[in-house]
């Protein structure tokens, strides 16, 4: 399986985040994207290749040009005000308050473009999503060529960023610009199943009045966990989207048999849909050991097996890497889940 690794990952490393009033080493760094790329090294089927360069129309067709120019230049704009180490933002729009009109203090524009002050955007967070943009973009290419599948191996995160903020660890949603690529490339239908243990509700609220690209996501109750305000049972979608969008919550402390169970569910429903690709947002932060998740999902066992369940559906898959926070199993975590699809594609 080619690996399409983000060359400029390490340039978005943030100093800390804060976490139960106290700042705390950041849980979203460098060594996480290391870690599984040294891990896959040891496969036998896995083959790096680097991104390649794809136009901004292609991250536009996504997220806002507002939006967009606002991040290329807001570590710059938050140094020239003397703003030292990373930037979090503290003031938002709540209810009845204006979005639409943009300010022009860099402090409101950092609060307009988020939605938590746990991403911190540091100097090189926009080269190292922009890059990860190219990995999913890249991918998708391969996967509309022929590819079986393909893995794309990235840091920041994507599935929390919408088309207009960021948050949640995440600036560009790449599985939204890889599934929107293949639809501008005249896929008919895509179909984006989110693993990860938080819900992806950056993903489903760009896909959420289309019927062209199906959500499916596995993830905590949002009364309990992050991102908290989406993510239930009852989103099923609007519009032209009503039916197309599928949410799975599970309770903290969810096993591996209960999980299962939902992933059938949510299998289902992508089969239903017969996309012409499927894309994985895989996170392995279901992982029984992960230090701010509650699922119960093991190495040995359960994320071959989730490999293996991926690949019974026999359809062109991209996988996209998510979260994952427990960094001494993240390699091994993320190998096991796909050489259970390798192993299970061959057969
Ligand atoms: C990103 B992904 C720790 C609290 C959690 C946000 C979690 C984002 C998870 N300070 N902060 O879905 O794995
Ligand atoms: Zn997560």
């Amino acid at each position: 399986m080619k690996i399409i690794a983000n060359p400029h990952h390490r340039e978005h490393h943030a100093a800390h985040e804060f976490f139960r009033g106290a700042q705390v080493e950041a849980f979203e760094k460098p060594a996480r994207q290391d870690r599984i790329h040294a891990a896959l090294s040891t496969t036998d089927w896995a083959k790096f290749i680097p991104p390649t360069s794809f136009p901004e129309a292609a991250i536009e067709a996504v997220h806002a040009p507002r939006y967009l120019r606002f991040l290329r230049t807001a570590y710059a704009e938050h140094r020239a005000l003397g703003g030292a180490g990373d930037a979090f933002p503290a003031v938002w729009p709540i209810r009845g308050m204006r979005a639409d009109v943009e300010p022009v203090n860099f402090a409101a524009r950092l609060g307009l473009y988020s939605f938590d002050s746990g991403t911190p955007l540091t100097a090189g967070s926009w080269a190292a999503a922009r890059a990860g943009a190219d990995c999913a973009l890249t991918g998708a290419a391969l996967v509309a060529a022929g590819e079986r599948a393909a893995f794309v191996l990235t840091r920041p995160p994507g599935h929390h960023a919408g088309a207009d903020f960021f948050g949640g660890y995440c600036f560009l949603n790449n599985a939204a610009i890889a599934a929107e690529w293949l639809i501008a490339r005249g896929q008919r239908r895509v179909a984006i199943l989110d693993v990860d243990y938080h819900h992806g509700n950056g993903t489903q609220a760009i896909f959420y009045d289309r019927a062209d690209v199906l959500f499916v996501s596995l993830h905590a109750d949002p009364r309990t966990d992050y991102p908290f305000y989406l993510g239930h049972a009852d989103e099923t979608g609007e519009g032209a989207g009503r039916g197309f969008n599928l949410n799975l919550p599970l309770p903290q402390g969810t096993s591996p048999e209960t999980w299962f169970e939902a992933l059938s569910v949510a299998l289902e429903r992508v089969q239903a849909h017969a996309p012409e690709t499927l894309i994985v947002s895989l996170g392995v932060d279901t992982f029984e050991a992960d230090p701010i998740c509650a699922f119960g999902l093991r190495t040995e066992t359960d994320y071959p097996r989730l490999g293996r369940a991926i690949a019974a559906l026999g359809l062109p898959t991209l996988w996209v890497m998510e979260g994952g926070y427990a960094v001494e199993a993240i390699g091994a975590n993320v190998t096991a889940t796909l050489s259970g699809f390798v192993a299970a594609s061959a057969a």
